[in-house]
């Protein structure tokens, strides 16, 4: 018999932050192993669970290949492209004969973050097709750091990240890199980073409702109440002014209102002593005191504020104080402090939104029909999907494209949200699998597995902590020769304005955004469009590379960066460590940095009514692990073994207190649904507040999704009350409301210790 050679394959992981190098071991047309590539230039050898199982994933037998249609019986068929196209021609000419553009949306998800191709292409569908407004998990994310960047730099993606590998104080707020291995903050092995920094004689803290797998690792842990950061940050600028501990550095010449405006800063926080938050926040006035002593005496020190920071009441004057306080430290755009990026190549996110370039916060340019919730930064809280599907009237939506997502479990409300889609008229969805949400599709276009793509980090390089450049080519073919998704995107804009899908000149329009896009670049499209013998997103690439920071701008700098030149070291290109550049960053109206945005500060009032609010019981915040990736990684056999970790944390005084034991089935209760999930008592969450992850409630019907099915869990967002925003992005409050908790089902032993599937009801 002869024997099938092994090929070894390198190429970065697609699915975090963290874009470790991996080695994928080919035999044939079978992965037979995952191992870290120790000579990758950035990530040298780290890796996580989640990267072993790329073969798995392309392996699953439940993930499309080919398009499927919905039949009349509900079920899906594979069909061929063309069939797929006049089917989804059929479905949306009525539609936008009948009611135009405006009963047609969008909901964009996660995945475009890390696909070039797609986050690149999916503004074509979106700018093309004349839709008004789309939806996407972002306002389950990060807004709040979208409307501060937007304010205080000019530039909603101007998002400054902590330069982790070089500082010796890491104060982390709102985030687990231990699970998430980092957010907005593009890094290989942080947890490695905060050993070193321990290692070193430096010292880490975390500051988070739950005694995370991060703060098991720190040097301390300083549990807050959820929700009061901002009243917590708001007492740490109090201190800086009041022990004369104010020190902007280079940056003080670049605020505007100078002296003036830090000073005005300094009077807005005479109030917020201490003490007057020690009670709301849950941490001693001494405690908030020497932390603020400790940042503004480190040479090199960060504070770091993530998702919980975000996805919580005060989300906005919380994310803005992260960075103010940093500031006024000297601890921003210096070594060691936050800092600003700079990629390799140029992401289409870095273009002026339309109507946004420059100036106030045009916010609240129009209002969601249904609820009336202000536009912020072209979006509205994504729970009012459901309600414009259900809402008779003028401007209902009736059709839907969902682009890599799975809003019926990401979103708050989502069990509405997925009562509301089998209420449309037209759902064409582009999808990897029959999820949750695709389930309701009456078409759904395949993408191809991470192994079958070619990959090129899009926005991730933007929050890196290094600059960098990796390009990985596909390991297989597709087993048949199909549009990639870029194409698909287009054609669905085509089919927007009444071209069959099928018809439409792709290459034509391909050119012209080509085009656009170059000469925003300072480029002539038509002219760079010479050197290339394809279209599409490998030219955009290239074109993004060459026309970027470190670029040869087509021959003008023989020594500059091509993508030929990005694929020649499969390891990587390794460009150097974050420089200071707030400078060449800031892009608001008079071209410097705004420190204290009116439009945030407003919201200091609702803070000061949010202090003596008296605390709920108890209040729901939500978590991360490891071994899960939102909604989609839960049909990997490897990755779901184990304990259920779809439990909810509770504080063994909380459990105590309600009779409760571990393992009992316990019902949890929002003023917008319930679930019944198993209790897991921990002490490591502070009293009166108990967690959940997202991402799980599989096992619905007509799903496709067989591994997951077996183990289903439950989806938290059932108890996420869509209309608990922060006010001023819209970002959903999935962290800090209230709910109750109590035994399930009577008819139970509720002692019965064995982890049960949960149920949503
Ligand atoms: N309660 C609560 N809710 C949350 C959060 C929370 O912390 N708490 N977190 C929020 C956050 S931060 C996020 S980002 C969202 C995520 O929300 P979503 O983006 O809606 O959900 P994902 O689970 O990431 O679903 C991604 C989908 O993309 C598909 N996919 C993967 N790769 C590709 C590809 O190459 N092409 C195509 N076409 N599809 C692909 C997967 O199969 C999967 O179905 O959830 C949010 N929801
Ligand atoms: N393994 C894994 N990695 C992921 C993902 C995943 O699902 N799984 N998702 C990816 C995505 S899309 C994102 S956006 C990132 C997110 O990455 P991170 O921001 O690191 O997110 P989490 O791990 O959810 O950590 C958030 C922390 O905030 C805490 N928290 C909740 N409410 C509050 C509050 O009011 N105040 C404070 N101080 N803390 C609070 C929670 O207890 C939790 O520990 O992770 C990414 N990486
Ligand atoms: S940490 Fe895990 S999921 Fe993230 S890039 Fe590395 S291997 Fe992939
Ligand atoms: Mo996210």
């Amino acid at each position: 018999m002869v024997e099938i050679p092994l090929a070894v394959h390198r190429r970065t992981c697609p699915l975090c932050e963290a874009m470790c190098g991996l080695k994928i071991h080919v035999r044939g047309d079978e992965v037979e192993k995952i191992t870290p590539d120790a000579d990758d230039v950035w990530s040298k050898g780290h890796i996580c669970p989640k990267g072993t199982t790329l073969g798995a994933l392309h392996h699953d037998p439940d993930r499309l290949r080919r398009p499927v249609v919905k039949q009349p019986d509900g079920t899906f068929k594979e069909v061929s492209y063309a069939e797929a196209y006049a089917r989804c021609d059929e479905l949306l000419a009525p539609v936008i004969a009948e009611h135009g553009i405006e009963a047609v949306t969008a909901y964009v998800g996660n995945p475009l973050a890390h696909a070039f191709d797609l986050s690149r292409y999916v503004g074509i569908l979106i700018g093309m097709s004349g839709i008004p407004m789309i939806y996407s998990p972002g306002v389950v994310d990060q807004w709040p750091k979208n409307v501060g960047a937007h304010l205080m730099y000019g530039g909603m993606w101007k998002i400054p990240v902590p330069d982790v590998q070089r500082t010796d104080l890491f104060i982390a707020m709102g985030a687990n890199p231990q699970a998430s291995q980092g957010s907005l903050m593009a890094c290989p092995d942080v947890m490695g980073e905060i050993s070193r920094i321990r290692r070193e004689g430096g010292r880490v803290v975390v500051v988070d409702p739950r005694r995370t797998g991060t703060a098991a690792k720190a040097d301390e842990w300083i549990p807050i109440v959820p929700g009061t950061d901002a009243a917590f940050l708001m007492a740490m600028v109090h201190v800086l002014f009041a022990e004369g501990l104010v020190e902007l550095g280079h940056v003080a010449e670049l605020v505007e209102g100078g002296r003036d405006a830090v000073d005005a800063l300094g009077r807005l926080a005479g109030p917020w002593t201490p003490e007057r938050v020690a009670g709301a926040t849950g941490v001693p006035a001494d405690r908030i005191r020497g932390l603020a002593r400790e940042l503004a005496t480190t040479r090199r020190a960060v504070l770091y504020g993530r998702i919980g920071l975000c996805n919580q009441e005060f989300g906005t004057l919380a994310s803005w104080l992260v960075d103010v306080v940093n500031i006024l430290t000297g601890h921003f755009d210096v070594e060691g402090g936050l800092m600003f990026p700079l990629p390799a190549a140029w992401t289409v996110s870095d273009l002026p939104m339309p109507g946004l370039e420059k100036g106030a916060p045009n916010f609240g340019r129009w209002r969601s029909r249904v609820r009336g919730a202000p536009e912020v930064l072209g979006h509205v809280p994504v729970s009012c999907l459901h309600e414009e599907i259900t809402t008779p009237g003028e401007g209902r939506i009736r059709a839907l494209f969902t682009v890599a997502g799975n809003p019926v479990l990401s979103s708050p409300e989502g069990d509405r949200l997925d009562a509301a889609l089998p209420r449309l008229d037209a759902m064409i969805s582009l999808d990897l699998w029959i999820n949750e949400t695709t389930r309701h599709a009456d078409v759904i276009f395949p993408g191809f597995s991470a192994l079958e793509s070619p990959h090129f980090d899009d926005m991730i390089w933007m929050f890196a902590v290094r600059s960098g450049a990796k390009f990985s080519p596909p390991v297989f073919e597709p087993v048949e020769e199909r549009p990639g998704e870029w194409e698909i995107l287009i054609r669905l804009a085509g089919a927007c304005l009444g071209t069959p899908m099928a018809d439409l000149d792709v290459a034509t329009i391909d050119d012209g955004f080509f085009d656009v896009l170059a000469m925003a670049h300072g480029v002539d499209g038509a002219a760079a469009r010479a050197h290339y013998t394809e279209g599409g997103p490998m030219r955009l690439l290239d074109l993004q590379i060459r026309s970027g920071p470190f670029g040869d701008r087509y021959g003008e700098d023989p020594d500059g960066l091509t993508l030929d030149k990005v694929r020649s070291r499969p390891d990587g290109i390794d460009l150097g460590p974050m420089r200071p550049r707030l400078r060449d960053v800031l892009d608001t109206e008079s071209g410097r940095l705004v420190l204290a945005p009116p439009y945030i500060t407003a919201d200091l009032t609702r803070l000061e009514g949010r202090l003596d609010r008296p605390r709920p019981e108890l209040v729901l915040v939500n978590r991360r692990h490891l071994r899960s990736n939102n909604s989609w990684l839960h049909n990997v056999p490897n990755l779901v073994k184990g304990t259920n970790r779809c439990t909810l944390l509770m504080h063994p005084e909380d459990a105590a207190g309600r009779g409760l034991a571990d393992g009992d089935l316990v019902r949890v209760t929002s003023q917008s649904g319930s679930i019944e999930i198993p209790l897991e008592i921990d002490d490591g969450i502070m009293t009166g507040v108990v967690s959940t992850p997202h991402g799980w409630g599989h096992g619905k019907d007509g799903a496709r999704l067989a591994v997951a099915a077996t183990r289903p869990g439950v989806n938290t967002n059932t108890l996420s009350p869509g209309h608990l925003v922060d006010v001023l992005s819209g970002n959903a409050m999935v962290n800090g409301f209230e709910v109750t908790v109590t035994p399930a089902t009577p008819w139970e032993p509720v002692s019965e210790r064995t982890a049960r599937p949960g149920r949503t009801t």
